[in-house]
């Protein structure tokens, strides 16, 4: 009672204007038309890390680091290939730190994987090449050097990397302008009008949140559609949050792919969770919609689990942005033009064969810790250096994770995808989003997840960390090497 008796007093005690700002309808404010980044084929592309001011907004530009073939634009290029064929990229980095880039969800050769002790100074240049191994699917890649993956990606070093295979045309799957990328990215701003990437101690251990919603590099974003059904590739770049998404409408997406490409069927869902790194290949319907309809693809409220823990108020001392679990406007469409077409009939998915338990050669256990200001996989932070893991090639292993801290973990694996196995404790539930082939999964406090996967394509050191960037580059990350 007194608790609320005093809440009630803080709100009444706060400016008029205050209580407004927070009132504004969506439809009051001016949203900017998203923009679709052009597709290149990685056939000796040259992709250049650079620093440029482009248009966030019509009429307001900013500072972004991002992945060019030249023209400013506020986000990274889309890579577009086919599995079979071989890619090839000359990364260029003119940006003022050292950097590489990660395909993330790619079983690529150690060389060509991103490893932070490989990463490359202002003006030099490091070539890939690497046969196309995995299926069809919404891969993407992002910068990767030690201590400056969170801040890179956070100002814009991300794009996607989408497989195409025959299994997946012969779905006749919505593509062209019916296929939209989301790369979802989340900024502040400082004094200046520029990107604020400034994390205080509480921020070090939770994670870093923005106070404007980035699609695509563009701030609060609309997007005109026909009456018709649209793909959506959705991958989760933001540093620390955990997405609910949904749609403004109530209505129900179709759930036809994550991390790894298509599950073995299409699933009807409410929402789908994607902590950072997780992607989610959505259908979404518009068809039958009146010209003029509105539709938002939101990040729906939630009450993340460790609110009670650190509470609002002094842990959240100095802490800025949209705390995890607000509800957000992230990407609004328009439906412009009335179409009428038969409607995409689902065929049968490409069957995805379990990994049976029963042939794992062995368990290993892994302690995913965030507490007095450190981040540490069973007690260690992460060097350069040291194997933590050896894994013989060929193996298929267990690796199961355990988080006793008071944060969510996104846990992901270089190198290999893998299947979701268990989940005890927290939630105590495997969610629709994690079927199929995945390469990063969520830990909540109090959770142990079981993944199984095998180690037959490449040998070599690979990395398994957090994604959560800012334990990632806070030392929650660890070497393994297949041998
Ligand atoms: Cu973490």
């Amino acid at each position: 009672m007194r608790r609320r008796h005093f809440l009630g007093l803080t709100a009444a005690a706060l400016p008029a204007a205050a209580l407004l700002r927070n009132r504004i309808p969506v439809e009051a404010a001016e949203r900017a038309p998203l923009i679709i980044p052009p597709e290149f084929k990685p056939n000796g592309k040259r992709l250049v890390g650079k620093e440029l001011r482009t248009e966030i907004a019509p009429g307001r530009q900013a500072t972004v680091w991002t992945v060019t073939t030249g023209e400013p634009r506020p986000t990274g290029v889309t890579i577009r290939t086919r599995t079979g064929d071989s890619a090839s990229v000359l990364f260029q980095n003119d940006l003022r730190q050292t950097s590489i880039l990660h395909w993330h969800g790619l079983s690529v050769p150690e060389k060509a994987d991103g490893h932070p002790r490989l990463a490359i100074g202002t003006g030099e240049q490091y070539r890939y090449a690497f046969p196309v191994k995995n299926r069809a699917g919404t891969y993407w890649y992002h910068s990767h050097p030690h201590h400056m993956t969170g801040e890179q990606v956070y100002r814009g070093m991300a794009g996607l990397f989408l497989i195409n295979d025959a299994d997946e045309d012969a779905l006749g799957l919505p593509r062209g302008a019916r296929e939209i990328p989301v790369l979802l990215g989340e900024r502040r701003f400082d004094a200046s009008g520029e990107f604020a990437f400034n994390p205080v101690m509480h921020e070090r251990m939770e994670g870093f949140f923005g106070s404007d919603v980035f699609v695509n590099g563009i701030k609060d974003p609309t997007h005109n559609v026909d009456s018709a059904l649209y793909r959506l590739r959705v991958v989760n770049a933001t540093p620390s949050r955990i997405h609910r998404l949904g749609l403004s409408t109530g209505a129900q997406m179709t759930l036809i792919g994550v991390d790894g490409g298509l599950l073995p069927a299409p699933i009807r869902v409410d929402y789908v969770e994607l902590g950072t790194g997780e992607r989610a290949d959505l259908l979404v319907d518009f068809s039958g919609m009146a010209v003029g309809s509105k539709v938002m693809l939101k990040s729906l409220p939630y009450k993340p689990p460790y609110a009670m823990a650190m509470g609002m108020g002094m842990g959240r001392m100095g802490a800025g942005g949209n705390p995890q679990g607000t509800e957000l406007d992230l990407l609004e469409f328009v439906v412009t033009k009335a179409v009428t077409e038969r409607g995409w009939a689902a065929r049968p998915f490409p069957a995805i064969a379990p990994i049976a338990s029963a042939t794992a050669s062995r368990t290993r256990e892994f302690v995913m810790q965030s507490a007095m200001m450190q981040h540490t996989i069973n007690g260690k932070a992460f060097e350069m250096d040291r194997i933590d893991e050896v894994v013989p090639f060929g193996a298929t292993e267990i690796w199961r994770f355990s988080n006793p801290s008071q944060f969510p973990h996104p846990v992901h694996l270089h190198e290999v995808q893998f299947q979701v196995l268990s989940r005890t404790g927290g939630r105590a539930a495997l969610f629709p989003w994690e079927g199929g082939w995945k390469d990063t999964v969520m830990v909540y406090p109090g959770e142990t997840v079981e993944v199984i996967a095998t180690f037959d394509q490449h040998r070599g050191r690979y990395l398994m960390h957090c994604h959560n960037l800012v334990h990632e580059d806070g030392g929650m990350m660890m070497n393994y090497e297949i041998k």
